[in-house]
């Protein structure tokens, strides 16, 4: 007789990918239960059901950059005719409303999963075995839970850094979005997005904001791109400081934190700061939840999940999201993978997730957007003479009255010569470059050539109208700058 379970499917996690699979899942007949926990940060830092996403990450990092985005508007503003007035900004009416925001989406999920009739358990999920999980919710009260299969989507979380003071005298993306009061001058260490989008709305907002980097700026996007982001903030209020590895943190009588910093030429240096921000990556949150005791497989080097599709080395344990190794880490990767899984489960769907040509958006004070091969990708796979590089410098039309910096938007497309002129690598830097990115990814998917955004009708006067008209190439050596 077939093994009886308390439910089809066990899901352990639910951020963007957990929850989409689950109400997937239940919305086609089966029995779904979900487990969330969320695990205060060093300083105690919680939250709701929903994630990284909603919780501490895309929502509340874009609406802190639309806050920072708005002081700049409204400077521009007096360009256009507005008498503005004194401008100050006030941190605290701005964390209560973003997080009276995030209340509102974690309690329509929770809505959500009821009207699905997916069960949810406020518990921390670990596997006894390969069918069985133990859930221990905030009071330490235990359930064991049996399903037929499982869907591990438990995310990431901040990694701190492993010298004195490292844990103690930081914060991370984990607590910035909800400090009760203004960081004050802060150091963000780590050159990755998330710090430089830390970093940006911080000087936005009116605060100092360094950047420790120890080497390159954004490692793994398109480092020309990375450069121009980086240089337009180091233009509008960001510090950087280079080559530094930070070796110790302590207090300061004065409640601030003293950073100190080796360079690269064995110097030391230090400064002191109001609040210390780390974002020096992610580790997935796979080792605790006793995978050993089920078989699925990790990978040595990232400690993420190793699976074909989404399926782990168990045949009826499936992983998505942040957990899964080599696959972008993002919100909206994570919700199609899921529900896509959940179709094939649940549905009879054979539609795979394709992750490749995954658009994504750098949302720093300028912002970047780019969708498939950064040039020396293309380079590195095509080989030099096979691909041509088209771009451009401009200066958008809303930035000519408040005459903001010449040349520092940028549109480029990277094409295949050896696929007539396929475009593979998109890449602009300026305003709305969100909003830009995506419509192009879907031309992309669509196999667009050079020839096809070429006859392209632009849509004037726009940002996006520039990739209508990129006619200079790399190779050509000719000018791709604007005068004036
Ligand atoms: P998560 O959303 O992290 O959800 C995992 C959930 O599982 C969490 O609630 C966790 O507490 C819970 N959990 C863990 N272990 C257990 C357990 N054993 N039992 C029960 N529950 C458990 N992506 C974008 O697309 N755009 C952006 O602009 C963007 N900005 C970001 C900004 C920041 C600061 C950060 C940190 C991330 C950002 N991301 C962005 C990435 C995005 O948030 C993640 O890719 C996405 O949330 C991953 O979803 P997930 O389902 O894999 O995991
Ligand atoms: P990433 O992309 O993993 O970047 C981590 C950053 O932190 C990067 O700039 C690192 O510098 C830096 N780093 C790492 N360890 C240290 C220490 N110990 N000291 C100082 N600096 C350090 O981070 P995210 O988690 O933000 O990005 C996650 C994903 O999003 C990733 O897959 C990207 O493709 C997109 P380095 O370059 O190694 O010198």
């Amino acid at each position: 007789a077939p093994h009886s379970y308390d439910y089809d499917l066990i899901v352990i996690g639910g951020g963007s990918g957990g929850l989409s699979c689950a109400k997937n899942a239940a919305k086609l007949g089966a029995k779904v239960a979900l487990c969330d926990f969320v695990q205060p940060s060093p300083i105690g830092t919680k939250w709701g059901l929903g994630g990284t996403c909603v919780n501490v990450g895309c929502i509340p990092k874009k609406l802190m950059h639309q806050a920072a985005m708005h002081g700049e508007a409204a400077a521009d503003a007096e360009a256009f005719g507005w008498d503005m007035g004194a401008r100050t900004h006030n941190w605290e009416r701005m964390v209560e409303n973003v997080q009276m925001h995030i209340k509102s989406i974690n309690f329509g999920y929770r809505s959500e999963l009821m009207s699905e009739s997916v069960k949810y358990l406020n518990s921390y999920a670990v596997f006894k075995d390969a069918h069985t999980v133990q859930c221990t919710d905030k009071k330490g009260a235990t359930t064991e839970l049996t399903a037929a299969r499982f869907v591990i989507a438990t995310g990431g979380r901040p990694r701190y850094p492993d010298i004195p003071g490292g844990k103690e005298h930081t914060i991370s993306s984990d607590d910035v979005f909800s400090l009760a009061a203004p960081p004050g001058e802060t150091l963000c260490i780590g050159a990755s997005y998330i710090s430089l989008e830390c970093a940006g709305f911080i000087t936005g907002l009116g605060m100092r904001a360094t950047v420790l980097m120890r080497s390159i700026p954004l490692r793994g996007f398109d480092q020309q791109m990375a450069g121009l982001v980086k240089k337009y903030m180091q233009e509008h209020g960001t510090a950087f400081i280079e080559g530094a590895v930070p070796t110790r943190i302590e207090p300061t009588a004065e409640g601030r934190k003293r950073v100190t910093w080796e360079l690269s030429d064995g110097s030391t240096a230090e400064g002191v700061y109001d609040t210390v921000l780390v974002a020096i990556g992610r580790d997935p949150e796979t080792h605790k939840i006793g995978l050993d005791r089920t078989g699925v497989q990790l990978s040595p080097k990232s400690g993420k999940v190793i699976a074909v599709d989404e399926q782990t080395s168990v045949p009826h344990i499936y992983a998505i999201g942040d957990i899964l190794d080599g696959r972008p880490e993002l919100t909206p990767v994570a919700i199609q993978a899921g529900k896509l899984l959940a179709r094939r489960l649940y549905g009879g769907s054979t539609k795979r997730m394709d992750y490749n040509l995954v658009p994504t958006t750098v949302f720093a004070p300028i912002e970047y957007g780019c969708i498939g091969f950064s040039e020396e990708e293309a380079i590195l796979r095509f080989g030099e003479p096979n691909v041509d590089v088209y771009h451009a410098f401009f200066k958008p039309l809303e930035w000519t009255l408040p005459h903001r910096g010449d040349n520092a938007c940028y549109a480029k497309l990277v094409v295949n010569k050896l696929d007539s002129e396929r475009v593979i690598g998109f890449h602009v830097v300026g305003p709305g470059a969100g909003e830009v990115t995506q419509g192009f990814a879907v031309a992309m998917r669509c196999g667009a050539t050079k020839e096809a955004f070429d006859d392209t009708v632009g849509i004037h006067p726009t940002v996006a109208e520039e990739f209508t008209t990129l006619k200079v190439t790399k190779a050509s050596g000719e000018s791709a700058e604007k005068a004036g």
